[in-house]
């Protein structure tokens, strides 16, 4: 998608701090983090939200993303405290990017209920 401004960073026309990369997905640092440690992981093809997530892209995508994020939070060191995994779905969900991500939260203690 020429516009999304995730798709950019997958093709690198725009420049972010990758720090997990394999052939159908991609995890980079937020450029505006809300937690000592905030990624977004992200299937490289152009996928709206949850809500746009069929059959087949589930199992496409999925399992990467979340083994990536196991990944991840290990190497962020955030295992042992714990961290939080976000995906924010349309409007009253919160995303203002309309480009499937999910945030990994890590490095405070996350409040509940969000707002
Ligand atoms: P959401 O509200 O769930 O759609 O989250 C979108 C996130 O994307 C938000 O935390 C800020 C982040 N973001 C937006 N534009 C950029 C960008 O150009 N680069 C990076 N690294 N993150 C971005």
């Amino acid at each position: 998608m020429d516009s999304c401004i995730f798709c950019k960073i997958v093709r690198k026309d725009i420049p972010s701090e990758i720090v997990y990369e394999s052939e159908k997905v991609i995890a980079f640092r937020d450029v505006a983090p809300v937690a000592p440690n905030h990624i977004l992981v992200i299937p490289k093809e152009h996928v709206e939200s949850l809500n746009d997530l069929d059959d087949e892209k589930r199992k496409k995508f999925l399992p990467e993303i979340f083994e990536s994020i196991h990944e991840l939070a290990s190497k962020e060191n955030v295992m042992e405290d714990g961290y939080r995994v976000v995906t924010n779905c349309g409007k009253d969900g919160g995303q203002t990017v309309g480009h499937l991500h999910f945030h990994l939260l890590g490095g405070r203690e996350m409040q509940w209920p969000p707002g």
